[in-house]
């Protein structure tokens, strides 16, 4: 069934001289199960790898490390073999061929256990996971089996009023769990999507962000071998592996390699080699092992451990096996795979042969092999029909061991409220905030662009009681690491910001070196990430995720490259809070608008964000959209989604020219005490007008610049709709037509979410004024653009009778 061999020929210098080795057959070691990969590995790396390898193949196992391996076989052989029985037509990807992934995972835990309190973070999708959920994770098999049987696992009270919760499927459970043996490890095995390899990238971030805490973690993948190969994201993640701020020393990589993609066999899967090449890039170690053979299996990955431990680098171990059914329980395989699966029917599954070998080396006997055989059968049976509601295991909220709103996320609420909390910080205080923002030591040679523009205008601006946008964002960054929260801002060029807006870092003329002057305030990091999307996004979601307390914003270049991102935005981000009960504060900044940058620099996208809102006025919403171009509101968004008490991701489309436009300007009182954020400012200019205009962004400001008698309405939140609000705002006025306004071509922007929840609360049709449809965001060329967007200002003009 091994297509490839794995040997090696050239053995190592070490072998040469190693007396140990001599005694054995020095090149047997190399030609065996295990094949290596160690030649593209830096050469001080590379002496200690074939060494440590050597020792460990000809080191035996211990019997009880022998028994141990092969119990976790027979467990998840048991588990595997009852499911087929009792639940025939139900897809539990089987990891049946390559079940050596169980052993080879306690393996990595128990190597890498420490004294002091240590994370795994596990990453692992659909193939064998069920197995890998019960034979080591501790997930009780009565609530998987209730599970299976169709049910859902969220507290139905939280769905009482309103169905929000949505709950998944089996294959993609969380749990975290502490073995005893391996105290005080503990594992945090995360939710992952059907979207394979995705979930690398959050349990990346979720790692750093518990070495940022202060703990020691390991971020373990495992993958499938056809998604390795194929998808992108693997390589953003291993470009991630040595930066400064991605790093997490080291990854580890476990291939559940079982040579089939669904269908799809390996060499037309992929162009290189192996589907672990891609870790060569960043000169992984990797080493192949055949899955038949779980005890290399296991050397294998204490062996990645204790290297990653020793260099802090990724390791990969791809376990090459086979896959017992077909892509899932019901499907065929000999349709498209006839030969191949000739060959795999005819095998010995690898728990029956582990168990042969054990009993010919005398340390299993076939009395025990049958007891413990009919042992797990029985628990299995017992658990089966305990599978019912009463007798599953909970939690001490009576929830079914779904780990939600545990350790740190305990002051956290499951429901949502949209009370208006008040945001506002003291005055002096602010101003202070800000000042510091652009304070570098008196040696760092600042950039004479930023002295004169950057900093001496944040410091006119603030004599004036002036706020523009960025130093909104300043003060509330600074004011919440004062208060204890972890802030992160990361994406393509965030430390100056696309529109050398931001300046977070000073970049010294003369020494190049960086300074922070907000990581003088407290846990602060601006990032600029690799050019990626969807790796960059996922790895902070998964940031957010670890904590409540860490508010995570990820910046697009242009809010229209945030669509490269679009799995981690749909599969996460949107829905991962209303799937798994897992929230998350995370914050998307996408620059948006019409500015005759072409058909790809002009929009975020709202649309799109807000396609994914579950609910348009209910509390419980999944996101929060916003449209912002007001600095008052800017620093009030980010401050309150720390300080209420629960976690909501937010998308805000940010300004571009708006960063600078005189109109786009607060007052500082309205940053003060008492103040909040407002989701939407009612303006009167000149005598008004009978007919209201609503809008969101940049128009507004042209609107406010071109037109001297009107009633304009400013939607700084989309969504959720701010009806109350809106009531209040506007008590008993009454305007005779309303029309709603938008730069974005007709059906891109917000009309189509906002046009019927406009027409529902003023009671009236609303009439739309927009650019005309258009296949892309915006126009390609400065004439068409110019036109558009002269007729859009006609159009107002002539719809207020001017
Ligand atoms: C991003 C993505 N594209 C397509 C699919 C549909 N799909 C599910 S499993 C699978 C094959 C995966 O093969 P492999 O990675 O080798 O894992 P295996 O199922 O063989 O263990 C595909 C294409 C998916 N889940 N995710």
């Amino acid at each position: 069934i091994l297509r490839r061999r794995f040997s090696r020929e050239n053995s190592s210098k070490l072998a040469k001289t190693n007396p140990l080795i001599h005694k054995n057959n020095e090149f047997d070691l190399y030609k065996g199960s295990v094949g290596v990969e160690f030649e593209h590995v830096s050469s001080q790396e590379q002496d200690w790898l074939y060494s440590r390898y050597e020792e460990l193949m000809l080191q035996p196992l211990s019997p009880s490390q022998k028994l141990n391996t092969f119990r976790l076989l027979q467990m998840a052989d048991s588990f595997e073999s009852f499911c087929q029985k009792k639940f025939s037509t139900y897809k539990r990807y089987s990891g049946e061929g390559t079940e050596s992934l169980v052993p080879a995972l306690y393996s990595i835990f128990q190597t890498y256990k420490t004294e002091s309190d240590s994370w795994v973070v596990l990453n692992i999708a659909h193939r064998g996971k069920l197995a890998v959920l019960v034979s080591l994770m501790g997930y009780p098999m009565r609530n998987l089996f209730y599970k299976i049987k169709g049910n859902s696992l969220m507290p139905p009270e939280l769905n009482k009023d309103y169905y929000y919760f949505v709950d998944d499927i089996s294959t993609h459970i969380a749990v975290t769990h502490m073995r005893s043996e391996l105290k005080p490890l503990r594992v945090s095995m995360l939710h992952n999507p059907s979207h394979l390899e995705v979930g690398g990238a959050v349990s990346m971030g979720k790692t750093r962000s518990k070495q940022d805490g202060g703990f020691k973690a390991m971020n373990v993948s495992v993958h499938g071998d056809a998604s390795l190969g194929g998808q992108g994201v693997v390589y953003e993640l291993a470009q991630m592996s040595h930066l400064p701020d991605f790093q997490v020393g080291g990854s580890l990589h476990l291939v559940a390699n079982n040579q089939l993609g669904f269908t799809t066999p390996e060499n037309l899967g992929r162009s290189t080699p192996y589907c672990t090449d891609v870790f060569k890039i960043i000169g992984a170690p990797v080493v192949h092992v055949n899955a038949m053979c779980p005890e290399e299996a296991v050397k294998m990955c204490q062996l990645a451990v204790e290297y990653r431990n020793k260099f802090n680098k990724d390791f990969a171990v791809d376990l090459v096996g086979y896959r017992k059914y077909g892509h899932n329980e019901v499907d065929e395989p000999g349709i498209t795979n006839p030969k191949m699966y000739q060959i795999i029917r005819e095998m010995e599954g690898c728990t029956q042969s582990y168990a042969r070998k054990l009993k010919e080396e005398g340390i299993l006997s076939e009395k025990v092999y049958q007891k413990t055989k009919s042992q797990l059968e029985e628990a299995l049976n017992t658990e089966f029909s305990n599978a019912n509601f009463e007798n599953l295991e909970k939690d001490q909220k009576g929830w079914l061991k779904i780990d939600s709103f545990r350790e740190q996320w305990r002051s956290m609420s499951p429901l949502h409220s949209n009370q208006v909390i008040q945001t506002g910080r003291e005055i002096n205080h602010l101003k202070s905030i800000a000042e510091a923002s652009v304070k570098v030591p008196s040696n760092l040679k600042v950039h004479p662009i930023l002295q004169k523009g950057h900093i001496s205008n944040r410091l006119k601006n603030l004599e004036k009681n002036l706020v523009d946008w960025s130093t909104a964002e300043a003060m509330a960054v600074g004011s919440l690491l004062e208060e204890g929260f972890n802030v992160r801002i990361c994406g393509e060029d965030s430390i100056r910001g696309t529109f050398t807006h931001r300046n977070a870092g000073f970049f010294c003329q003369e020494t190049e070196e960086v300074y922070f002057p907000l990581k003088q305030l407290g846990n602060f990091s601006v990032v600029n990430s690799l050019l990626s999307e969807l790796g960059v996004l996922g790895f902070e979601y998964g940031y957010s995720l670890d904590n409540p307390k860490n508010l995570v914003m990820w910046e697009a270049q242009f809010g229209d490259f945030s669509n490269m991102g679009q799995g981690i935005m749909d599969q996460f981000i949107s829905s991962g809070e209303s799937k798994w009960l897992r929230q998350s504060g995370m914050v998307l900044l996408l620059p948006h608008g019409q500015e005759g940058m072409g058909p790809d620099h002009s929009s975020a996208r709202i649309e799109r964000a807000l396609e994914a809102v579950n609910d348009f006025e209910a509390q419980q919403v999944n996101l929060e959209v916003v449209n912002n171009v007001v600095p008052a509101n800017y620093f009030h968004l980010l401050r309150r989604q720390m300080l209420r008490d629960f976690r909501r991701p937010l998308v805000v489309a940010t300004p571009k020219s708006g960063l600078r436009h005189k109109l786009a300007i607060s007052q500082i009182e309205e940053l003060g005490p008492g103040t909040s954020f407002k989701p939407a400012i009612l303006n009167t200019l000149g005598s008004g007008s009978k007919k209201l205009l609503v809008c969101s962004g940049k128009v507004y400001l042209e609107i406010l610049n071109s037109n001297k008698d009107l009633s304009v309405l400013l939607l700084e939140q989309l969504a959720p709709f701010p009806k109350d609000y809106l009531s209040e705002l506007l008590g008993s006025k009454n305007f005779e037509e309303v029309v709603w306004v938008q730069e974005e071509p007709q059906g891109q922007g917000a009309m189509n979410f906002v046009v019927p929840l406009l027409s529902k609360f003023f009671g009236k049709e609303v009439q739309v004024i927009s650019k005309p449809p258009l296949s892309a965001a915006s126009e390609g060329n400065k004439c068409d653009f110019d036109n558009h967007m002269k007729d859009l200002h006609e159009k107002i003009s002539k719809s207020l009778g001017n």
